[in-house]
């Protein structure tokens, strides 16, 4: 049973997360990602398409040309879960490393 984060692990869940703000009108957050071209951008998307698939998790997505914009949020809960950072990470993973969480020192 997922849960809705709120307070101060909401807060945390944030924090853990590279890129990622909230959106200002409804319990969400968002990220921008830019590349060369649009093969590029849809390259990502269908890699991101596989990784939410296997984790029965999905973006809302945006894309115009190079750019894609992504939203995460828990339908079940109408706000965020463990989930969407759990999913936020993944995306991470398959972005471009200037997009990525930073490997610190
Ligand atoms: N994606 C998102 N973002 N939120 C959900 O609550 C959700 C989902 N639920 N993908 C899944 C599918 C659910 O509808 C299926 C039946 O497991």
């Amino acid at each position: 049973m997922v849960e809705r984060l709120t307070g101060a692990a909401r807060q945390a869940a944030l924090h853990r997360l590279h890129g990622w703000s909230a959106v200002e009108d409804r319990d969400a957050v968002r990220k921008s990602f830019h590349f060369s071209n649009f093969s590029e951008a849809w390259g990502f998307l269908s890699r991101i398409a596989l990784a939410a698939e296997k984790m029965d998790h999905h973006p809302e997505i945006f894309n115009v040309y190079n750019r894609v914009e992504l939203i995460l949020s828990t339908h079940d809960v109408e706000g965020l879960s463990e989930k969407d950072v759990r999913l936020a990470e993944a995306i991470d993973e398959l972005a471009p490393p200037r997009d990525r969480r930073s490997p610190g020192p």
